[in-house]
């Protein structure tokens, strides 16, 4: 049984439009510092932005980071994110369980969010804001998840409007579809594509994004 990869979105992480960059580019590190800042948060360059971002408690919620979204430019010419997308987003990432964003859960969102843009961008060539769902479904296969016809006729139908599918609803698709993988695959020890779940493991997979 093939298991689905995230493949399609690797590469350098580039900045959302509009997003600041203190302290210049991401490469600039002082030398000898460990890579990834060697768990020092304060020498990322995005650590002042996520600190304004997330005021006093320290980590972003669902408001606060719709509010980024819309501020940073990210949706561009697409309509903003809902909030309930949003909450989704912070779910996804949520390793901790605080309910909030922290700050590598907050630039592990920015990495995943860039490159689904790019690729909703690369279907929606005219700039309209939707895709078809025949490009919702090579969207999908294309980030090598393996679903069958028929579930992915379900998972259009379900994030489609009028036939067509917006920027926001894209993502929190392919937030949700991600999630739930991940939260499949981490208990499908085999990788064999057959998990058994208990009734209440079940609900906490599906119900808490
Ligand atoms: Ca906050
Ligand atoms: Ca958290």
């Amino acid at each position: 049984m093939a298991y689905p990869g995230y493949g399609g979105y690797g590469g350098p992480m580039p900045m959302p439009g509009g997003m600041p960059m203190p302290g210049g580019p991401m490469g600039a590190q002082p030398p000898g510092a460990f890579p990834g800042y060697g768990g020092f948060p304060e020498n990322d360059p995005m650590w002042g932005y996520f600190r304004a971002v997330a005021g006093q408690d320290g980590e972003i919620d669902a408001e606060e980071l719709q509010r980024c979204l819309t501020q940073c430019g990210f949706s561009g010419s697409y309509a903003p994110f809902s909030l309930e997308t949003c909450r989704v987003m912070i779910a996804m990432l949520d390793r901790d369980f605080t309910g909030k964003m922290g700050f590598s859960e907050f630039k592990d969102l920015f990495t995943a969010l860039n490159g689904w843009k790019q690729n909703f961008m690369m279907f929606d060539q005219d700039r309209s804001g939707t895709v078809e769902p025949h490009e919702m479904a090579q969207a999908i296969t294309s980030m090598g998840y393996r679903v069958s016809p028929q579930a992915l006729n379900g998972i259009i139908k379900r994030y489609s409007k009028g036939g067509r599918i917006f920027f926001d609803d894209y993502v929190a698709c392919c937030v949700k579809l991600r999630t739930l993988t991940d939260n499949f695959r981490r208990r499908d020890v085999m990788q064999q594509g057959t998990v058994n779940f208990q009734y209440d493991d079940f609900i906490q997979c599906t119900m808490t994004i």
